[in-house]
């Protein structure tokens, strides 16, 4: 064989090879370049912090994520529509999910992991699919209920107790997914004209209402107010995290929950990768990394280990929650809350 042809069959070889390792090394096939996504995150950020670290690791794709809450989320893909930044949303109740389902923000995509997600927990076409359940509940501060003499509230009707004027905490339901999941279980619960009514007399004795689902917990934690409305594993989370005079109580007529989902953002960047996130967070190893940054959650795939800390919350009395009325209704139903409470 010709000196020259046996370079030429050495260089094709070369690049078939770096073609080849392209694929599964986090570099888009002939570029060079690592592969990258970009994500809006709904989930607390250590978990996020976590769960990116092992996906890079794993696939060599380098990740860039912005935490914000659900009703930000929404805002933000809706004004960049036609300008996509970024591929994945992570984490965050499915209501606002659906909503941008409605959208037309989603691109559907039915990962081969997802036959293990029970139905229950995904969306039936494939525009998202859940990767945790989350209770919604009350957290107190033990110290501050024995300077008043009162109980932690065992129903909603209780957090309208006068001990509680000016000292419950919820976040705004128009940012917060955790507050519009509140919003919407009374709704559910009372109809319409009795559940806003609720929520205006609510409004008497709301001390302030933050951004963030998360910070209703941190601040009942820290002493800032006796109670607050939240997803009830994170007020675990922040009890184990040192907030010892936090306890624990949910509404006896029954409460709303959350399934936290991901999606792929329509027309973002990075398809390939995205899809590659999403294909994880279905994984056993995905669903259980959260654990480790205290977010103690009950997961959707049956292969993964549930948080041993979501026993205390397990017999939390559910509503039979109408999340695909509560998702395509969210704007509306924020609106009227908002007049409501005027
Ligand atoms: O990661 C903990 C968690 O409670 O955060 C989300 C929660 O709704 C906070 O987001 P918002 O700021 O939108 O309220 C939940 O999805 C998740 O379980």
């Amino acid at each position: 064989m010709a000196k020259w042809v046996s370079w030429a069959l050495i260089a094709l070889l070369a690049v078939m090879a770096a073609l080849v390792g392209g694929c599964g090394s986090g570099q888009p096939a002939g570029s060079g370049q690592p592969q990258k996504l970009t994500l809006y995150c709904g989930l607390m950020e250590d978990h996020m912090v976590k769960a990116i670290k092992q996906f890079e690791k794993e696939t060599g794709i380098k990740v860039e994520a912005v935490r914000m809450s659900s009703g930000e989320i929404l805002g933000r893909i809706q004004a960049e529509k036609n300008n996509p930044k970024a591929s994945v949303w992570f984490g965050g109740p499915a209501d606002g999910f659906i909503q941008a389902k409605e959208f037309g923000l989603l691109e559907k995509y039915v990962s081969p992991n997802a036959g293990k997600i029970p139905a229950q927990f995904k969306d039936a076409e494939g525009y998202w699919t859940g990767i945790y359940v989350g209770y919604l509940g009350f957290v107190s501060n033990q110290k501050l209920l024995g300077e008043k003499g009162v109980q932690a509230p065992q129903s909603w009707e209780d957090l309208l107790k006068p001990e509680f004027k000016g000292q419950v905490v919820m976040a705004n339901p128009g940012s917060s997914g955790t507050a519009y999941t509140m919003l919407a279980s009374i709704v559910q619960m009372m109809g319409e004209e009795k559940g806003l009514e609720y929520m205006k007399k609510l409004n008497g004795q709301i001390k302030t209402y933050p951004k963030s689902g998360t910070a209703p917990g941190r601040m009942v934690g820290q002493g800032e107010a006796t109670v607050g409305i939240t997803f009830l594993h994170d007020a675990i989370k922040y009890r184990e995290e040192g907030m010892k005079d936090i306890v624990l109580s949910a509404p006896k007529e029954g409460t709303g929950y959350e399934i936290g989902a991901v999606a792929i953002i329509k027309g973002g960047p990075d398809q390939a990768a995205a899809k590659k996130f999403i294909d994880w967070c279905l994984t056993k190893q995905g669903q259980e990394i959260g654990q480790q940054a205290g977010s103690y959650q009950f997961l959707t795939n049956p292969e993964a280990a549930p948080p041993k800390q979501a026993a205390e919350i397990k017999d939390t009395k559910l509503i039979n929650y109408n999340l695909d009325w509560a998702g395509k209704n969210r704007n509306a139903l924020v609106e009227k809350w908002s007049n409501a409470i005027k």
